[in-house]
């Protein structure tokens, strides 16, 4: 897989409430589609990240952190602005939800513009994949996405929409025209951003269908629903201790998008992408509990018995 995108360092609260009285934050790499990256890596499949981090500390973190995990980080490029960060504040000002909250307007990932996309590395991948959140950090970075999914027709793309860094307009005339002008295979989404790129609609399902050949309808903790063929198949949630639910949404998506370039069937895939992101939600950061096929099978034997 390529993955294009922004790499951010999390900077998470270790207490509750509001920032400004927040003296202690643990340091993690993510990043949406590093996230994706990570997650296919530990999946047992190849991952090349294309993107830029600044020539600063936290640049080198990331391509030390990812290069660790066995993502191919050689075509991430340096750049003179500075790696991009966000803080997770929770349980402020809604118990038992948190927020990000960005430093990233100028970043060092932001400027990833079309000329970094190789054509002949994006031809010869299985599968290129990006979000609605590099669509939207800039109109260069943007571009980059539409030029990568120009290059091959084995595309996947999760809409990850952040009203932070767009309006829902906006988010909605460019992601309905890249999934028109470039429809994909694989489509991850959840019910509030079908909402944003439809409009109120009963049934958002089929609508969707008619850009990817597969979808998947995130709900939650709930778990969620796997379309394609005209079939339909549910995988529930589970109920874990919760610490950090940011990055659940890329660990199931990596992970599933892994399983099915590794032939597995459809369904067994989400089953085991909704216990990839059930590990996620316990522990801070979205990449250190990113499980291994034995990981997910020892939950699952476990969690049946
Ligand atoms: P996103 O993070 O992209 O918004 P979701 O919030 O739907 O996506 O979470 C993705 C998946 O993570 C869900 O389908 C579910 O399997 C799991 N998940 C999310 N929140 C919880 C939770 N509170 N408890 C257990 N699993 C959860
Ligand atoms: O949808 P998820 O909660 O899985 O996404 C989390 C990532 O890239 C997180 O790492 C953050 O940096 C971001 O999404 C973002 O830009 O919001
Ligand atoms: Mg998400």
């Amino acid at each position: 897989m390529i993955a294009l995108g922004e790499i951010l360092i999390e900077l998470n609260a270790l207490s509750p409430g509001p920032l400004r009285h927040v003296s202690y934050f643990e340091k993690h790499v993510a990043g949406s589609e590093a996230n994706y990256c990570v997650a296919f890596v530990r999946l047992g499949n190849n991952c090349v990240y294309l993107g830029r981090v600044g020539e600063d500390e936290f640049g080198h973190n990331a391509i030390e952190w990812l290069r660790g995990k066995g993502v191919d980080v050689s075509h991430i490029k340096f750049d003179s602005s500075p790696t991009g960060i966000f803080f997770i504040q929770r349980d402020y000002p809604v118990p038992s939800q948190s927020e990000s909250i960005y430093y990233r307007k100028g970043s060092a990932g932001s400027n990833l513009n079309p000329d970094d996309v190789d054509e002949s590395l994006v031809k010869s991948a299985n599968l290129v994949h990006s979000t609605g959140i590099t669509l939207a950090i800039s109109e260069t970075a943007k571009e980059a996405v539409f030029k990568a999914f120009s290059l091959n027709e084995v595309r996947s793309f999760d809409t990850n929409i952040r009203l932070k860094l767009w309006t829902p307009e906006k988010a909605r005339e460019t992601i309905m025209r890249l999934l028109k002008v470039h429809p994909v295979k694989y489509l991850i989404t959840d019910r509030e951003d079908a909402e944003i790129l439809l409009g109120k609609v009963e049934d958002p399902v089929k609508p969707l269908m008619e850009y990817t050949d597969v979808l998947i309808m995130k709900e939650g903790p709930h778990g969620a629903s796997v379309y394609y063929e005209g079939r339909k198949h549910f995988s529930h949630g589970y109920s874990v201790p919760v610490r950090d639910v940011v990055g659940a949404g890329d660990a199931l998506g990596g992970t599933f998008l892994s399983l099915v370039t590794s032939g597995f069937p459809i369904e067994k895939a989400l089953d085991y992408a909704v216990v990839s992101s059930a590990l996620n939600v316990t522990i801070r950061g979205d990449q250190e509990n990113l499980p291994s096929i034995k990981d997910i099978e020892t939950f699952l034997e476990r969690v049946r018995n």
